[in-house]
């Protein structure tokens, strides 16, 4: 659960909004006023512990206290920023057992594969080969495999260790290190609103992960706006519909209109009525869709032209059991969309987690969330360490 938001200096206009289901009338995006001129800092590398948001102040310097969320209330005009910066911070130990209880879980059937590889007496090239078999049946990909495989052997070798049982440690260790960049806290208050654009194939997750980000949003104070621009399946805005009355948000939806001209009503609508974030939930497409991911082009520069700042985050939701074609789905919409940020969902399934070692080998984007339920608290901040000893132990 995720009980551990707490507000420093609460927002003025904190106060829960209530439930707009009202279409905006404004189909045709227009070219909206000069991009307010925002302080850009530069995106630290550090692997940033596991927390929901980071302050946008927080994030390369001085880490806040562990324990509290701060919000400052802007003093000045949009283009004058600097705009409520807010940190949340990492959720205590404690409260991530259960987490790591199901991601085993789910990860079960990779990890005793493993295992059994390190069963033996000697370490030996019998060894490597069947841990290299377990590694590419679990997903990981050729290079990531023989990174990993080189890594341990150099770490077998500096420690001297003769026992296959301790190999074992060392594999999570190699893997961990492996998955260090993909750890990194997602930032909101650095734009006002914070515009997030998330983009997947069809039922990655991508409307639930939404939902669940909603939850966390509203319950940490912030104001958030959902863009339903999955207008083609009625099913898709009711289902976000859903989300927003659960979590007392708003919503722009429009029944058959342009995905983009959605987005850029939720955009210009966000910033009038002052939201803190503004979600864009998009249609689901296939990368080989070429005019699908057009379309999504298409939404990303209509935001822009909302915002000229915007989107401050383009993710994709990918499903954990996609296995090797999660790399395909990470390069082709990141050609197309640059992304910032992924969400892996479906952990908790039959996922097999080496995708996460081949994403970081190959295209490291950050794992802001993992997903490892259908629930709204199945939603968890991605820890490289934590992963690799659900994974290996
Ligand atoms: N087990 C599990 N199911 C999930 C998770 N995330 C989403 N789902 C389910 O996956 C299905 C598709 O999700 P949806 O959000 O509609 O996908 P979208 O098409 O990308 O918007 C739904 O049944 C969700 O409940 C997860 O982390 N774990
Ligand atoms: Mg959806």
């Amino acid at each position: 659960m995720f009980s551990f938001f707490k507000k420093k200096s609460p927002a003025a206009d904190a106060a829960p909004a209530t439930a707009d289901t009202a279409p905006v009338a404004e189909p045709t995006p227009a070219p909206a006023p000069a991009p307010a001129a925002l302080p850009v800092s530069t995106p630290a590398a550090e692997p940033a512990k596991p927390g929901w948001l980071r302050s946008a102040l927080g994030r390369g310097g001085k880490a806040e206290a562990p324990t509290a969320l701060e919000q400052n209330t802007p003093s000045a005009p949009a283009q004058q920023a600097p705009i409520a910066p807010i940190t949340i911070a990492p959720e205590p130990a404690s409260d991530r057992g259960s987490w790591m209880t199901r991601l085993k879980s789910g990860l079960r059937k990779t990890g005793s594969s493993i295992a059994t590889v390190f069963t033996g007496t000697k370490i030996d090239e019998q060894l490597y080969e069947e841990l290299e078999e377990a590694l590419l049946m679990a997903d990981t990909g050729v290079k990531a495999t023989q990174h990993l495989l080189d890594d341990l052997k150099q770490r077998v070798k500096d420690s001297k260790t003769t026992d296959p049982a301790a190999v074992k440690g060392l594999l999570a260790d190699a893997l961990a290190d492996l998955l260090a960049p993909l750890e990194k806290p997602l930032v909101i208050g650095e734009h006002s609103p914070t515009v997030i654009m998330v983009a997947g194939v069809n039922g990655a997750g991508k409307t639930t992960s939404i939902g669940k980000l909603t939850k966390h949003l509203a319950d940490a104070g912030q104001s958030v706006l959902l863009a339903a621009a999955d207008t083609f399946r009625a099913a898709a805005r009711e289902q976000l519909g859903v989300w927003a009355t659960r979590n007392t948000v708003e919503i722009i939806s429009q029944e058959g209109g342009d995905p983009a001209a959605v987005s850029f009503d939720a955009v210009t609508a966000g910033k009038a009525r002052n939201k803190d974030v503004v979600l864009v939930d998009t249609a689901g497409r296939l990368p080989t869709q070429l005019h699908l991911m057009e379309e999504l082009k298409k939404i990303k520069r209509v935001v822009t032209k909302a915002d000229g700042t915007a989107p401050h985050e383009v993710l994709l939701v990918i499903d954990g059991n996609t296995g090797q074609n999660a790399l395909n789905q990470v390069r082709a919409f990141d050609d197309a969309l640059q992304l910032t940020g992924l969400i892996v969902t479906k952990l908790d399934g039959t996922a097999k987690g080496g995708v996460l070692a081949a994403i970081a080998q190959e295209r490291p984007i950050p794992v802001y969330f993992i997903g490892v339920g259908e629930k709204v608290e199945d939603l968890e901040t991605f820890s490289a360490k934590e992963f690799a000893q659900a994974l290996l132990t």
